[in-house]
């Protein structure tokens, strides 16, 4: 269906997806003066009704991608939800109608330096890290991407001194002119297996990130990425070892670990309020990229101090009867999940809420670490019957229909000392908008039971 009868096809750009970034994409051409339309497979997308209001008469294409259109206008901004594997976008690409993403449009404008991050697990922790340092620093920090705000957003008449970005393997995809000030991949495991043929495919969009000239800050203990390597450029690594000078990692001294640049301690391990490894892997991360803006290292070590985690990430969020109860909703993959687990495991035996939509990832992985740190697991979800598939037959599990019969059930088998764990390995998209609204299911939903009890 279409809301418009046009029999002109052509325009100066045509974008593809209405949600956030379609909206803002839309936003930006259209100031420049260009003539944009606005093409989404569904007929209600998210921001209709935003761009409606703004533009009265936005050429808009609903209910399936307008092809024709694609073909007949100069260039396609895709959002990232859209894969460059969608038969309309193939199509059009072998037309030779460029395809660019909002990053792309992005970088062409942007006017102060970046700092772009990226990572299967992570990234908007490491780029709230960062912004955090780089402002206790002194230097006006716009943060967006992946993290929630378009970047196209973050332009406008103020200039600041730094954009720290966080950046999808989508949005590397469609990127071409990225010459980031400093970049980082964080860590790489199998994610959005429903969208790649091969687990190469994924890194190789991640390793986009590298483009340019800039610092490459890179995980050591991750072989992959060391075939990224250019010599001629600056390098900065980070490690769960000892680093090697000038390189951040971890130094142990009368058995306390200690993050450190070289031979140099910065900050006590347990100065940290985040739990976990891969946190601390986290606050390496966001140290080397902060140095290659001259941060200095007290102001690192102050904000790492301070610094207690974002929300759905392994968030606390109540003690109810001595049983601790934790909102991990934002572990959407396998990796994330397993470093929760290993990040909690000090703290007591853990009860675990898990399933959603696996995005055809192998949940293989989890079978180990739950048998070693598990003792109950429930299981909700499209793919909860694939996940009970891989947890051995030592371990109790329960299929249950929604949070609240988890949350339920969880309470009445958890004893004292025990950690109630949401971290659902999974996407929360067959059950829910994103995963914020997961989290807050799971909130609610525990905190119904700490009324009753
Ligand atoms: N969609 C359709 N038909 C269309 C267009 C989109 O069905 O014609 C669907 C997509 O398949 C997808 C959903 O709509 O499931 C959203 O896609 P989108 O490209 O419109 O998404 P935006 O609202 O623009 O949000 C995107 C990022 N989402 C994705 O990459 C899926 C947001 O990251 C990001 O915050 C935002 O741009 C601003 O940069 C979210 C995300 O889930 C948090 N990211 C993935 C992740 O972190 O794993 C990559
Ligand atoms: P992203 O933005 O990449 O999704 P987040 O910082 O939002 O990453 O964290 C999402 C989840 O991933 C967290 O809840 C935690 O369980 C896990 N996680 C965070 N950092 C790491 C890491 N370095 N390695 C593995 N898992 C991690």
């Amino acid at each position: 269906m279409s809301t418009v009868n046009s029999v002109d096809l052509h325009y100066d750009a045509i974008v593809v997806g209405l949600g956030k970034t379609g909206l803002s994409c839309f936003r930006y051409l259209s100031n420049q003066g260009l003539s944009v339309a606005i093409t989404d497979s569904r007929e209600t997308p998210p921001e209709l009704s935003k761009l409606q209001e703004e533009f009265e008469s936005a050429p808009t294409y609903l209910g399936q991608i307008n092809e024709k259109a694609l073909l007949a206008s100069d260039q396609i901004i895709l959002s990232p939800g859209i894969s460059l594997d969608h038969k309309s976008i193939k199509l059009s690409i072998e037309n030779n109608i460029p395809v660019f993403g909002d990053i792309e449009l992005f970088c062409q404008e942007a006017k102060a330096p970046i700092i772009a991050i990226s990572g299967s697990n992570g990234k908007s922790t490491v780029t709230t890290m960062v912004a955090e340092m780089t402002r206790s620093a002194g230097l006006k920090t716009y943060v967006g991407g992946n993290i929630g705000t378009p970047a196209l957003d973050l332009l406008d008449d103020t200039i600041p001194d730094l954009y720290v970005l966080e950046l999808s393997s989508f949005q590397l995809e469609t990127t071409f002119s990225l010459n980031a000030h400093a970049s980082v991949v964080l860590n790489i495991s199998p994610d959005h297996m429903d969208r790649y043929s091969s687990f190469h495919e994924y890194a190789d969009a991640k390793k986009r990130i590298y483009l340019g000239q800039g610092f490459m800050v890179v995980n050591k203990d991750e072989e992959y990425f060391h075939s990224v390597i250019d010599d001629n450029r600056e390098i900065i690594y980070f490690t769960l070892t000892t680093p090697e000078e000038g390189n951040y990692g971890l130094i142990i001294n009368d058995k306390e670990v200690w993050l450190s640049h070289g031979s140099n301690k910065i900050i006590n391990k347990n100065q940290l309020k985040i739990r976990g490894e891969h946190n601390v892997s986290n606050a390496l991360a966001a140290m080397a990229l902060a140095e290659t803006v001259d941060v200095p290292k007290d102001v690192m070590t102050g904000v790492l101090k301070e610094f207690v985690g974002l929300a759905h990430r392994c968030q606390l969020i109540k003690v109810i009867n001595d049983v601790t109860w934790y909102n991990d909703s934002k572990a959407t993959n396998v990796e994330s999940c397993i470093a929760s687990i290993k990040g909690l495991s000090e703290l007591g035996d853990i009860i675990l809420i898990a399933g959603g939509d696996s995005k055809e990832a192998d949940l293989s992985c989890l079978r180990a670490i739950i048998e070693k740190y598990v003792k109950k697991v429930f299981l909700l979800g499209i793919d909860a019957s694939k996940l009970a598939s891989f947890i051995g037959p030592d371990i109790e599990k329960k299929f249950v229909k929604n949070m609240n019969e988890a949350v339920a059930e969880a309470g009445k088998i958890a004893s004292s000392g025990d950690i109630v764990l949401l971290s659902p390995a999974c996407s929360s998209l067959d059950m829910y908008t994103n995963y914020q609204q997961r989290g807050d299911a799971f909130i609610s939903a525990v905190n119904a039971l700490s009324n009753n009890v």
